[in-house]
């Protein structure tokens, strides 16, 4: 078997993706994810460029040997756009495998773990009163995992907060928009948040909440003991990660479990916070993380140190990267849990998928592969629309962590 050709394929139906489609010579083709929200077009190049110029004509089954082809072969190693490009290839390999073998991908990684995969879904309110609104609802939809975001009074924007009730899209302007920060108000409210909710609704549910990297270790560490009584499942991305000594600080304050890692590209970006055991859940995922190969590398050494996935689901990460992470995490000893914000009716028109949602888990179905297609003629109606995530500001103006 070879690989006759690869496309790549651009389409905006409600926001932006990048998807790879790798032929066949025997007419099977795999699909993989390649969407860098923000950036989208530097990975179109670098595919287009750099990678499907080098895959043509090679054997699809070689999955392994492409990936270090792509990886220890690039010289430059690493980086989101570098590392995005190789997931695609490697989602879109192992797709033709699961194809070719009759199988859906959780059968070829040692079959399912659990019966079925617990997501978390997005709860966003612009005050307190809204996002307690939001939780019930979305206890209602059966969730048994919930993220509340809140907007902080005395900031006009906040991160996390909603201006569609379906999800959270905050690459919303061609041009970066502002966003203004404070984190005294932030580290005054945040802890009330919770405390409402848990007065409200008990501890039945797991209540997750991202901080967006806009803390410092010691104030993230101040953060999590105060919201220790109200037992979160976890406190996401306190600090900015590329100091990963910053985490001892926070672990030697605190017991709320913290998970990092949605903008993690390797292994090594999470090395120390793993044997070190400075966090909880790794959230790196399929897309940005080099593909289920190095994902499940990834897991693998997070298990020996008691550390559980937890990958990022966004809406920037397509039908093809979720129907390959509800793969993955069926599979996978150490699960804890998978984010998941539905995508647009549209979305899921362009690219039908074998998954389902009930009850708080998801399941990724039993179609060959990672059970997600593309409806290319439907694709073509939705042109590519720039689109940039915000930046932050603090109130006296200096530029802070989005
Ligand atoms: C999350 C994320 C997202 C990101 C977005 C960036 O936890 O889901 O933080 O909201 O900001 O995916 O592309
Ligand atoms: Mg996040």
């Amino acid at each position: 078997m070879k690989i006759t050709a690869a496309r790549v394929i651009v389409c905006c139906p409600g926001r932006n993706f990048v998807t790879l489609k790798v032929e066949t010579d025997d007419g099977v083709y795999g699909l993989g994810d390649a969407t860098l929200n923000g950036r989208e077009k530097s990975v179109v190049a670098y595919l287009e460029e750099h990678v499907v110029p080098a895959l043509i004509g090679r054997d699809p089954a070689q999955i392994e040997d492409i990936w270090q082809y792509f990886y220890r072969g690039a010289y430059w190693r690493r980086g989101p756009v570098t590392m995005s490009a190789i997931a695609a290839v490697d989602t879109a390999l192992w797709d033709i495998k699961g194809k070719v073998a009759g199988l859906p991908l959780y059968q070829l990684w040692g079959g399912k773990s659990r019966n079925g995969v617990m997501v978390y879904g997005h709860a966003n309110g612009k005050d307190l009163a809204e996002t307690i609104d939001e939780v019930a609802r979305y206890i209602d939809m059966g969730y048994k995992a919930i993220r509340a975001q809140s907007g902080v009074p005395g900031l006009a924007s906040t991160y996390g907060v909603a201006k569609d009730r379906l999800f959270y899209e905050p690459a919303d302007a061609a041009l970066a928009t502002e966003n203004m920060w404070s984190t005294a108000k932030y580290l005054d409210f945040c802890p009330k948040l919770f405390e409402a909710l848990r007065a409200r609704f008990g501890f039945e549910h797991h209540l997750l909440h991202d901080i967006h990297h806009r803390l410092t270790p010691i104030e993230a560490g101040l953060l999590g003991k105060s919201l220790e009584p109200y037992r979160l499942f976890w406190m996401e991305d306190p600090t900015p990660a590329e100091n990963q000594e910053g985490f001892r600080l926070i672990r030697q304050h605190t017991v709320t479990p913290i998970a990092v890692g949605e903008v993690f590209n390797t292994i090594y970006d999470a090395q120390a916070l793993i044997t070190e055991q400075l966090i909880d859940y790794i959230r790196a995922t399929i897309v940005h993380a080099g593909g289920p190969t190095h994902l499940r590398r990834i897991a693998s050494l997070a298990d020996l140190y008691h550390v559980r996935t937890g990958c990022h689901g966004a809406t920037d990460l397509s039908p093809v990267c979720m129907g390959t992470a509800l793969n993955f995490d069926l599979s996978v000893p150490n699960f804890g849990v998978q984010e998941y914000m539905r995508h647009t009716e549209e979305t899921d028109a362009v690219f039908p998928h074998a998954y389902t949602f009930e009850r708080g888990y998801m399941y990724p179905g039993d179609a060959p592969g990672h059970g997600v297609d593309i409806d290319e003629k439907l694709a073509a109606k939705y042109p590519y629309r720039p689109a940039s995530l915000p930046v932050n500001r603090l109130e006296d103006g200096a530029m802070w962590n989005w």
